[in-house]
């Protein structure tokens, strides 16, 4: 049996069994919160400030207040990792609105909760960074921007959710979601890039996509190799005829997409310049990062 793990919970390290929110709490009741997933690569913290950044932004975006400072919920992150052992691993943080009375009103909830998890998370097989993915093209589109701004990692990801379902009911594994005007976004918990004729393009943040930190690290490596690269919108169409895909993420790392709506992309195997990437992103992620120091 492994250890079971240390959870910090709102300023304490406790066993996962006490790590426990109320009822109340908004986060869920409504959702209301923002989260974050970050990865530990050989015992460092892989761009824990771009990270906490966005989830600072996330936050100030939907009007809530995180209750530590930037360094203390950073020196919290470190520790939590340091405390469960982990050289390589995921972690998870999560602000919920807090403990509050029913209804909507986040202003009844005085204190938001911070909890952060370290642990390790597989979000394909093993089988599929060698090979290659499947993807569809989801129903569920992301939301528009006057809706809720797809750039909020809230803790309501029901849409994503419905477009995962979407990909496992067709057998796939993942799946393309389209923004309102149909062009395509990103998938439903990574982003995306297709080369053609050398070129590297992925959809623009004004797509509906997240601002990926994986999506940021890769673009810094196809600046490295001095390759062709735009962002802009992309349809279908696009992604059908591409030479290669691959999509970006933290759970996801890189990985290549090699099929489409039944379609073989390129010819059906990861590319090279995807593997290319692979490989220089496995580079820098085990050799960057905020170092853990274990006891
Ligand atoms: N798009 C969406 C909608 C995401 O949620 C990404 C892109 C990739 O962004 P980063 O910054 O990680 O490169 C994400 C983040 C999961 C899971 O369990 C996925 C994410 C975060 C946490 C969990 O599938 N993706």
């Amino acid at each position: 049996m492994s250890q079971p793990l240390l959870i910090w919970l709102d300023g304490k390290l406790v066993p996962e069994s006490e790590a426990k929110i109320s009822v109340f709490d908004h986060g869920l009741l409504y959702g209301d919160g923002v989260f974050e997933g970050i990865r530990i690569y050989n015992g460092r913290v892989f761009r824990l400030t771009e990270h906490l950044n966005r989830l600072y932004d996330c936050a100030k975006a939907i009007c809530l207040t995180i209750p530590m400072t930037f360094e203390e919920l950073e020196k919290a992150t470190v520790e939590t990792v340091a405390a469960n052992n982990l050289r390589d691993g995921y972690i998870r943080l999560v602000i919920t609105r807090g403990v509050g009375s029913l209804g909507l009103n986040p202003y009844q909830c005085p204190k938001a909760s911070v909890i952060v998890i370290a642990s390790t998370i597989t979000l394909y097989p093993q089988e599929r960074y060698e090979k290659g993915l499947n993807l569809i093209t989801c129903g569920t589109r992301r939301p528009n921007s006057a809706a809720l701004s797809p750039q909020v990692k809230s803790l309501n990801y029901l849409n994503n959710i419905m477009a995962k379902i979407e990909c496992l009911q067709a057998g796939c594994d993942e799946g393309i979601m389209l923004n309102d005007q149909g062009y395509v976004s990103e998938c439903t918990g990574d982003n995306v890039f297709i080369v053609k004729n050398g070129k590297i393009t992925t959809p623009p943040i004004s797509a509906g996509a997240l601002d990926g930190i994986t999506r940021r690290a890769v673009i810094e490596l196809i600046a490295e190799l001095g390759l062709p690269f735009a962002e802009q919108n992309m349809t279908r169409f696009d992604v059908y005829t591409a030479d290669e895909c691959f999509l970006t993420g933290t759970a996801a790392e890189v990985i290549a997409a090699v099929q489409y709506d039944r379609r073989p992309i390129g010819d059906g195997k990861p590319g090279k310049i995807t593997n290319e990437l692979i490989t220089r992103f496995k580079k820098l992620a085990n050799s960057t990062g905020t170092p853990v120091t274990y006891a």
